[in-house]
């Protein structure tokens, strides 16, 4: 049994919950297409982060007296919690809202290992947070009953319920396709990269999609996963990690980041200019959505990341569109003392056969140690 996301839209506005923030998540990822689709852009801001999502909320409330509702995967549960606790929580400003959580890593359900510790502390979690909370039941005729018990617990203790969606939970809604005339695909993009890189070359590769590309990369050119370091989990932290990599090592590092996980925490930009590595290589795949839940909207495209990553101290930094522009780019860089940065402005999409990494982090970790030469079982 599985709910229409319509419907469920429908009972939230029959609330008065008709604003909303969010990230997006694969498991609401009908529910997200369906809120794009169909509130107006006055009513609904997918945020760059989940804690911005829920100071947007407080905000709305502050100017309405209204609450809003809240969205996230449950990895970003993290994100959210400081503003939680720190400014929406009843102990705190007090302030009403709806938060509706995608469960990644639910027990007994089968999922990549970066959501199963998630999954399984979730309701935990949230628990231990006090917030009262319910698992969605994919039963229409359920679903009243549960958001009247939710709403009302939301007004009486005036502040964050939750909601914990199951995979599976939604029916099928198509989002309309954002279409693309661009001539380079990620996957495309990416080949070029690794064929161009040298013996020497580390890459740390972001959250999603890209990541996934890599593996697969590495396989169908029978090289082994020890140069790249999968960033399966902790979207927008990339950054960060291949800088820490560069600060202690020799050999040039790439980091392959997303667009939406570059603005996730896009503070680490201005971090990697104020710390100039020479061999820091940044590169942003900027495809203006979050391909890898469902394709929703980023502000990627407003963003320019080269002009940004100058005014922040790189080096130097390229916008690439085509193959030929890319190569020459990658040449630059690797000719010039970095932190550099290349903006690919890459086409949405991936291929519908992509598969996932067979190793398991800790193998991957361990891989990757071994070839920048420090034994992982030592430390
Ligand atoms: C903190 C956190 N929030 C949300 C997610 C769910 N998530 C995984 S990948 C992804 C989209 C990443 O977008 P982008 O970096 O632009 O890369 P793309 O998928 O477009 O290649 C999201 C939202 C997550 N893993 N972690």
């Amino acid at each position: 049994m599985a709910l229409s996301p319509r419907e469920f839209f429908e009972q939230l506005i029959s609330r008065d919950l008709s604003f909303f923030a969010g990230v997006p998540d694969s498991l609401l990822k009908e529910l997200c297409a369906y809120i794009t689709a169909s509130v107006p852009a006055s009513d609904h801001v997918i945020t760059v982060n989940e804690g911005a999502a829920v100071g947007l909320v407080t905000g709305y409330h502050l100017a309405t007296g209204k609450a809003g509702v809240v969205y996230m995967q449950n990895s970003g549960t993290g994100n959210a919690i400081n503003p939680l606790l720190s400014l929406a929580d009843p102990d705190v400003y007090a302030v009403p809202m709806l938060v509706i959580i995608g469960w990644r890593g639910e027990p007994g359900v089968k999922d990549e290992p970066q959501h199963v510790k998630q999954g399984r502390v979730q309701q935990k979690l949230l628990a231990s947070l006090e917030y009262p909370f319910e698992v969605l039941d994919p039963d229409p005729a359920a679903v009243a009953g549960q958001l009247d018990r939710l709403v009302a617990e939301m007004h009486r203790t005036s502040g964050p319920v939750v909601l914990l969606v199951r995979a599976e939970s939604f029916e099928s809604y198509s989002a309309p396709k954002t279409t693309s005339e661009l001539p380079l695909g990620r996957e495309e993009a990416l080949q070029i990269i690794v064929e161009r890189s040298g013996p020497e070359d580390l890459f740390a590769s972001t959250t999603g999609k890209v990541s996934r590309e890599l593996f697969e990369i590495r396989e169908a050119r029978g090289e082994g996963h020890g140069k790249d370091f999968l960033t399966v989990g902790s979207m927008g932290h990339t950054s960060m990690i291949a800088l820490g990599l560069a600060a202690r090592t020799e050999k040039p590092v790439y980091c392959i980041d997303g667009d939406g996980a570059a603005l996730m925490h896009l503070g680490s930009l201005g971090i990697i200019g104020a710390n100039p590595r020479p061999n820091f290589r940044h590169i942003v795949m900027n495809n203006g959505v979050h391909d890898s839940v469902g394709g929703q909207p980023t502000i990627g495209r407003a963003v320019r990341f080269a002009t940004l990553a100058t005014e922040l101290g790189y080096t130097a930094s390229y916008l690439a569109t085509t193959a030929d522009e890319l190569l020459s780019a990658l040449a630059e860089v690797a000719k010039r003392p970095g932190p550099s940065l290349i903006e690919v402005r890459v086409r949405p999409g991936a291929r519908s056969d992509l598969g996932r990494p067979t190793t398991t982090p800790r193998e991957n970790k361990a891989a990757f140690m071994a070839s920048v030469g420090i034994d992982p079982d030592t430390r």
